[in-house]
């Protein structure tokens, strides 16, 4: 306990297992009221939404749904992108509230000549805008457009600073400008939440879009990116499936461990990324009236795969998992998730054959082409074949 208390005021992160201090996790399946839940009724109607009040309340902030009108324009088409093998469309997304406007810039790419509306991955790109390159001068197996066009899926990609520049001060200078209310609340929504909520705009045009299968969009995000991937698939059930990589404190790993990143330490370093709620709980974990894992929870039944790296022990891998199987319970209501192993998978075993899948990938904390491998093979088992 010592060492504990003496790592939280000092800052220095904990890699020790011995030392994760113990910890009660808040039960997933108990109402505020105490109530048991049961069964899939009481889970939709009366937990599931307990939980994300809970989430935007405490951590991520509130979600406006609310907007004067949403429009889009096809800046370019290029219908023998990739030698042929793809159409780009470079799309305008215009949301327009208050008469404030804001716009998000997509890059989407469908396969040619495709057999019907097709499924497609959507990136929260959080890392340079030249991963997502429409030309295709530049490639980075960040964004492997090539690899996900080749396996049938569609690929699109929108930048964070869209939505809220990833700075302390200049965040505000996006979708918070449509919602200056969100910036002064406790409970307001702030940069990791004005990703996820622009991540629902892209599927709103894409809705719109004949080529593109809506009910097959697949949410993709690498750490600050995972996050907000998360957070979009939890609160938007439109999103048929997430894919969270090494996405670690707030993300998929569990708080309580103190493992790695802590809350404290991601509220002094972003302290533009949560609600200012959130800050309550710097050193102070087991007051959360929440988890991660029940975040990972109100993504069920949909498919999730969450990943770690070897080597960022900041991401916590084994809090992760832990979420990940703790999660599990609510996935079990609908008879999913049952056969996730007790243990974390050996490095580069993939966990493919649940709906609850994962890795733990060789290597350092990156959204690599073994990651996209793993998530082209789930996504063929659970979005393709259906
Ligand atoms: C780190 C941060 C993590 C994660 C990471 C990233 O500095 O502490 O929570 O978001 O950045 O986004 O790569």
């Amino acid at each position: 306990v010592l060492n504990r208390l003496q790592a939280q005021n000092t800052g220095e992160p904990n890699y020790d297992e011995s030392k994760v201090p113990a910890y009660t996790l808040p039960n997933v399946l108990k109402t505020v009221t105490n109530r048991q839940v049961r069964n899939k009724a009481t889970w939709e109607q009366l937990r599931r939404p307990e939980i994300i009040k809970l989430f935007e309340d405490n951590v991520y902030g509130q979600m406006p749904k609310a907007f004067d009108r949403l429009t889009y324009s096809i800046k370019r088409e290029n219908i023998s992108a990739m030698a042929g093998k793809a159409t780009l469309k470079e799309v305008l997304i215009e949301v327009v509230h208050d008469q404030k406007r804001l716009a998000i810039n997509l890059v989407l790419f469908v396969p040619t000549k495709p057999k019907g509306p097709v499924p497609v991955f959507l990136l929260i790109n959080n890392r340079g805008k030249e991963n997502t390159d429409p030309i295709r001068a530049h490639k980075s197996d960040f964004w492997p457009a090539e690899m996900v066009i080749d396996s049938g899926y569609a690929i699109a990609a929108f930048h964070v600073s869209d939505l809220a520049p990833d700075d302390t001060v200049s965040y505000v200078n996006g979708v918070l400008r449509l919602y200056p209310e969100q910036v002064t609340a406790p409970n307001g929504m702030r940069a990791i939440g004005a990703w996820a909520w622009g991540a629902s705009r892209v599927l709103d045009y894409f809705e719109k879009d004949p080529s593109i299968d809506a009910k097959k969009v697949a949410i993709v995000g690498h750490s600050r990116g995972g996050k907000a991937a998360l957070w979009a698939a939890a609160e938007d059930q439109r999103f048929a499936m997430c894919f969270s990589n090494c996405s670690g404190n707030t993300g998929a790993a569990l708080s309580r461990r103190r493992f790695g990143e802590t809350i404290r330490r991601i509220n002094t370093v972003f302290p533009h990324w949560f609600a200012k709620n959130y800050k309550k709980f710097n050193n102070n974990e087991d007051l959360l009236p929440v988890d991660q894992h029940m975040l990972l929870a109100a993504i069920a039944p949909r498919p999730l795969y969450v990943t770690n790296a070897s080597k960022d022990l900041w991401a916590d891998p084994t809090g992760t998992y832990l979420s990940l199987k703790n999660a599990s319970s609510v996935y079990a209501l609908y008879k999913l998730g049952s056969n996730l192993p007790a243990n974390p998978p050996a490095i580069n075993q993939p966990i493919i054959n649940s709906s609850l899948g994962y890795h733990n990938r060789e290597g350092e904390h990156n959204l690599t082409a073994y990651d996209w491998n793993s998530f082209l093979k789930f996504a063929d088992v659970y979005l393709k074949s259906r």
